[in-house]
């Protein structure tokens, strides 16, 4: 039976991810941070209780990782944890890249010393392609990032390649577009405008306070983008990889799209403040997901109509 170690195991990846894992047969280990809130952050997690093995440990205490290493000596390490905040990390870039740029340097060191066998997957994202340099984006085109978050993840994405060429590691990096999912952080703007929709139609809300709705981006499903995590993983050869749907549409047109789904016009809710402006936007991203499709026969199920009609 493989082992898988999720570094996130909390968050909505790490969620459908285990449970991608837990059907293929794995026995699945994961990280999870304390927390004020919610005592140990593992209620995206909590239906797989006495499925998954969660230990206390967070990315900025090696230690704490170091320790599961040895004891579970994993298959396969998914690094998924960040701040992963594009507008917040504006407000704390100093913490987000101790988590997305150095923890993902100290994974890397653990992971060679402790378990160089393992395959190791790094959580790359769209946005280091920022403002673009080409209409659609695939695995050769340049970055440019415009926030905190995404020179962070930049490194984190030179990183993993540096220690692949280096110290011959299977270590990937899949570039994920926007993947959303009924279990996405509530200040992202896809759940922010869809339980908005519900809060709307149930008379728990007024309105809804947005910023820029005229960005535009390549939302896929999470369940979907997992699963072409794992197809890395099982590939002959390390490398890295582009995952999206090929096709984006603006804030505004998603906004459109949920508020229709219960037949209330968007309009008359909509408010727009600059609180939700960032000080260097990313207007457009549109993937390019021929790699992937064509070397691993990964194909995303869940249309953007479904997206939205799941998440309201
Ligand atoms: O913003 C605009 C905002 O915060 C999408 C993360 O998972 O995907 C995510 O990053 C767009 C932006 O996601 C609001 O300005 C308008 O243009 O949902 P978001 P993101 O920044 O694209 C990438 C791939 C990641 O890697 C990240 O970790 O929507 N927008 N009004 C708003 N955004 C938010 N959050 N809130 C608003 O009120």
């Amino acid at each position: 039976m493989k082992k898988a170690f999720i570094i996130g195991i909390g968050g909505q990846d790490g969620s459908y991810l285990s449970e991608y894992l837990l059907e293929l047969g794995y026995e699945v280990y994961g990280i999870v941070r304390r927390n004020s809130v919610c005592e140990h952050q593992e209620s995206r997690v909590s239906h797989l209780d006495g499925r998954i093995k969660t230990f206390y440990g967070d990315l900025l205490d090696i230690s704490s990782i170091e320790k599961v290493l040895r004891d579970v000596m994993p298959d396969e390490i998914y690094n998924l944890a960040a701040q992963s905040h594009v507008r917040i990390s504006f407000d704390i870039p100093q913490f987000t890249t101790q988590v997305n740029a150095l923890g993902v340097l100290n994974l890397l060191e653990s992971y060679k010393q402790i378990c160089p066998k393992a395959r190791f997957y790094q959580a790359s994202s769209s946005e280091m392609f920022g403002e673009i340099l080409t209409k659609k984006q695939n695995e050769r085109t340049p970055f440019n990032p415009r926030s905190p978050y995404a020179v962070s993840k930049v490194f984190g994405h030179f990183i993993v390649k540096n220690y692949r060429e280096s110290y011959n590691l299977f270590a990937v990096s899949g570039i994920l577009f926007n993947h959303e999912s009924p279990l996405r952080g509530e200040t992202f703007v896809t759940r922010k405008i869809t339980r908005a929709v519900g809060r709307i139609y149930h008379k728990l809300q007024t309105k809804l306070t947005l910023g820029n709705i005229n960005a535009e981006r390549d939302w896929g499903f999470a369940g979907d983008f997992v699963e072409a995590m794992w197809l890395m993983m099982q590939h002959n050869k390390p490398e890295d990889w582009v995952v999206a749907t090929g096709k984006s549409i603006s804030v505004k047109e998603f906004l459109k799209k949920s508020f229709e789904y219960v037949n209330l016009d968007a309009e008359e809710y909509l408010l727009i403040s600059d609180k939700y402006f960032r000080p260097n936007e990313v207007n457009f991203l549109q993937g390019d997901p021929e790699k992937i499709k064509k070397e691993l026969n990964w194909d995303p199920k869940v249309k953007i109509d479904d997206l939205v009609k799941m998440m309201v």
